[in-house]
């Protein structure tokens, strides 16, 4: 209103100064200067009419206040002529069988000329009203049973603590604020989720409720080989019952028992700045920088997985890297990689038996600092580019404004919120989907009894490890391949930004976790809210009748940022039935120096290559399809030669092939060349009334899932066998309860779970299956992974989709859709009853975030131990 206030002044105000100083003859000057007046004036009237007629009338008239979809009924039909015409070229009939004849006598004629926009008006069922939008209501659930999955109370974890601590355990604990070195604490406490046989009891029938255990998980540093190790302690609560024992019933090394490479690394990272502090004089020669104990302007970054030779001994590399004290608070370390490289001998706890083996610079291996500090006074001894930080690496706005971009964006908001969320039980309900989550140390969200029209398809779907695996012409990117359950998924996930993550208009829900002595609760960690897909998910113009459905999806959505990365996780829920598991990534990549990786990376600043890896990240999918029974099947397209009774000749053509997963023996598959295989879990006990067994289709959806590049890796091992392929099938057990183990990465020669011992030969048609895939991508960064790596590629998901599980298409429910009938002489609009409101929205674009804490609150501590 205000512009157009402002438009009518300007007219006006030209045409009032036309008025005070008419045209004359006197000269030219003045009639150019009242010629110029008058076309003022009538430029400015008539956009003046035009606004009004555009902008001030649709604004204050019932027919513009309705939502667009008379509009569109009115636009298409005045395109008629031109779709129907379009529409007889092709020979395709239509469905209903109509005559395009009759189309086509009716694409000019009085129907088309007397059509008006009251006539379409009229025909809606619904007046609309003018409002402000309340915010959108909260409709708060209750589960329908007490979620078995929901993680320990805080209380729960106290009384495990001191439990732990008491001397009857047998684990000597110290509490983790004072240990020592040479000390064991406990790093974690958490749930160990129930058997599926316990909690089918309890949900599907009237069962108990399953006992309840913790994991606990101790860093043992009292002895000479410091490791970790997994204890389970129950049936909770605490009482005379409760034992505290090793957990191995699903670790199938036998043991969680793992060395911890890592628990002396305060004490090396102290050695390490020690020893660099000898050879000062190399790195300010060569890198412009330096490691001491005092005031460093490097940093060093290790490999992982650690290097086991032959003999026994723990090598590990590290990198010299740019501290990055001039970038603010940018964060920038995994840009500056300096083209430094040492090689340490670390076997051991003693730092007296600690070794530089050698120093490698410039493509060159010098076994001493000695030899290199000689060479770099040689003639012809190559120096390599400086590390420095450049604007392309920060993440600040920068570069010309675009045009209109201040402007707000378009913005989702509703008047109601459209899903139920009983937040104490973590249980949510949306339109024909209902399903528990779980939340924990490795791997963060698991969604748990996943029930679509009353039946569970889903006892269970969520992450269970992440590999990203590096390649590059030095040894700090050729011996990286992170496993990130390791460093931990729960402890990454961070406060949501509300308007950028999510909708500031989602529900948002807090995660807790038992660490360190502590609890610690995340607020606003997990966000569900409804989307709009962007596109129908159905529509249909046929001669007499439109249709066209809304494609709404329900969204559960978390990120964690594990060191350099950003991982958003998505489930979304769509009214086809189907679930969409999706992972996008952003973040700083863990570039490479850039001397010598032209094999492994494109050179991307003056300093730096994209060093190629591969994500794999592997989930768990245990569907259970009109009960737990299911098998796997293959409906491959293949190409064939057939002659048919109806014709003397073969023809070339195609069919399919079906073929039922026997046993795990043929388990493991990869997404078929040119999309050339269903792949579903079908239920054989339950055909359809036209004999189809009803199923879940599970193929790939945004992105390509990839599986890992390399074979038989030399860093990962077997603690990556879950990376080979992009989908496997195993039969359920409650011994295989995880594919990895967070200590897997400690010795990947023998991992405490390895993924390939799953395979055992075991039947799989008609038993309770689990599949595992991996999403992912093959990621050779380019200079738009500067400053961070962007989600519209960086992504991968699956969808998993009815497949003949329902006789028709259940989108035809949702009152989300309309049915325009262009068959009369008035256009006829079904609007299904949905509410016609419309009012004027209180969007936020940008709220306050003043009360924004990314990481953890440490909300209370845990019981100290006593005397120990
Ligand atoms: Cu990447």
């Amino acid at each position: 209103m205000a512009t157009f206030i402002s438009f009518s002044y300007k007219a006006f105000a030209n045409c009032a100064t036309l008025q005070r100083e008419p045209l004359t003859h006197a000269g030219l000057l003045v009639a150019q200067t009242g010629m110029a007046r008058l076309l003022n004036c009538l430029v400015s009237v008539l956009i003046f009419v035009s606004y009004f007629v555009v902008t001030v009338i649709p604004a204050t008239t019932p027919y513009i206040e309705r939502t667009g979809e008379d509009r569109h009924a009115y636009s298409m039909h005045s395109r008629e002529a031109r779709e129907r015409q379009a529409f007889s070229l092709h020979s395709r009939t239509p469905s209903d069988g109509s005559d395009p004849q009759s189309i086509r006598s009716r694409s000019t004629g009085k129907e088309i000329t007397t059509f008006s926009v009251r006539n379409a008006f009229a025909s809606t069922v619904n007046v609309p009203r003018e409002g402000t939008c309340p915010a959108p209501i909260a409709l708060v659930g209750k589960a329908p049973k007490k979620n078995i999955w929901a993680g320990l109370t805080n209380q729960e974890a106290k009384a495990i603590l001191a439990y732990v601590y008491g001397s009857n355990s047998g684990l000597n604990l110290t509490t983790y604020e004072k240990k020592g070195l040479w000390d064991n604490y406990v790093y974690l406490i958490e749930q160990i989720m129930p058997n599926k046989t316990d909690a089918l009891a309890y949900i599907d029938s009237d069962g108990p409720l399953p006992d309840r255990y913790a994991r606990v998980a101790v860093s043992f540093g009292v002895v000479e080989d410091p490791y970790y190790e997994d204890y389970i302690v129950g049936p909770l609560p605490i009482s005379n019952k409760t034992k505290v024992e090793p957990l191995t019933y699903f670790h199938n090394k036998g043991s969680s028992k793992q060395y911890n490479y890592r628990h002396d690394d305060d004490l090396r990272s102290l050695w390490t700045s020690q020893l660099c502090e000898q050879f000062q004089d190399i790195t300010l020669a060569l890198l412009g920088t330096y490691i001491n104990t005092t005031n460093a302007t490097s940093i060093l970054q290790g490999i992982d997985p650690l290097w086991w030779e032959e003999d026994g001994r723990v090598i590990e590399w590290v990198q010299f890297r740019l501290r990055a004290t001039n970038t603010g608070s940018y964060s920038t370390g995994t840009l500056l990689p300096q083209g430094l490289y040492l090689k340490l001998d670390i076997t051991g706890r003693d730092p007296a038996g600690w070794k530089l083996l050698g120093l490698y610079y410039g493509g060159v291996y010098y076994e001493t600092v000695e030899d290199l500090r000689a060479a770099i006074s040689e003639p012809g001894f190559v120096r390599t580019e400086k590390a420095e930080v450049t604007q392309s690496m920060l993440t600040n706005r920068t570069g010309k404004a675009l045009p209109y971009d201040a402007e707000a964006p378009p913005i989702q908001t509703q008047r109601q919120k459209r899903w139920t969320l009983d937040k104490k039980e973590k249980y949510v309900k949306w339109m024909d989907f209902a399903f528990y989550w779980g939340f924990n140390n490795d791997i963060a969200v698991t969604l748990y009894d996943i029930k679509y029209k009353g039946e569970r398809i889903f006892y269970q779907l969520g992450l269970e490890e992440a590999l990203a695996h590096y390649a590059g012409s030095d040894p700090k990117s050729s011996q990286t391949a992170f496993l990130d359950s390791y460093y931990g998924f729960g402890p990454s996930t961070y406060q949501l930004v509300k308007g950028y993550d999510c909708p500031w208009n989602a529900d948002y829900a807090d995660t807790v976790l038992h660490t360190q002595d502590v609890t610690v609760t995340t607020k606003d960690s997990i966000c569900f809210f409804e989307s709009d897909a962007g596109f129908p998910i159905q529509r249909h113009t046929s001669p007499l009748l439109v249709s066209v459905t809304k494609n709404i999806a329900f969204n559960m959505r978390y990120v964690s940022t594990v060191g350099n990365y950003d991982y958003l996780f998505n489930y979304a829920f769509l009214l086809d039935g189907s679930v969409e598991v999706t992972v996008r990534a952003s973040g700083h990549i863990q570039s490479a120096y850039y001397y010598g990786n032209e094999e492994y990376g494109y050179k991307i600043q003056k300093h730096l290559s994209g060093s190629m890896h591969d994500h794999v990240l592997a989930f768990k999918a245990d569907l259970d399809i009109k009960g737990s029974n299911n098998s796997f099947e293959t409906t491959s397209f293949v190409p064939a030669t057939v002659k048919y009774p109806w014709d003397q000749t073969e023809r070339k053509t195609m069919k399919i092939e079906r073929s039922i997963l026997e046993t795990e023996d043929d388990a493991k598959i990869n997404w078929a060349p040119n999309g050339a295989n269903i792949y579903t879990v079908i239920n054989k006990d339950t055909p359809n009334i036209w004999g189809e067994y009803p199923g879940y289709r599970i193929a790939p959806g945004h992105g390509t899932p990839i599986h890992s590049t390399v074979v038989d890796s030399s860093s990962v091992k077997d603690a990556a066998n879950f990376a080979t392929h992009h989908l496997y099938v195993t039969k359920q057990k409650d011994t295989e309860q995880r594919l990895s183990h967070s200590s897997n990465n400690m010795d990947p020669r023998d991992p405490v779970i390895n993924f390939s011992k799953f395979f055992d030969g075991e039947s799989l048609e008609q038993e309770d299956i689990v599949l595992w895939f991996n999403l992912g991508m093959h990621h050779l960064p380019h200079t738009g992974d500067l400053p961070t790596t962007l989600m519209s590629t960086a992504q991968s998901s699956v969808i998993f989709s009815p497949h003949n599980y329902l006789l028709s298409d259940p989108t035809r429910q949702t009152v989300q859709q309309i049915e325009i009938d262009v068959a009369g002489e008035e256009v006829k609009i079904d609007h299904n009853g949905k509410k016609p409101d419309v009012c004027s929205a209180s969007l936020v674009v940008d709220g306050d975030y003043t009360r924004y804490i990314p990481y953890g609150d440490t909300e209370s501590k845990l019981p100290e131990c006593e005397g120990c």
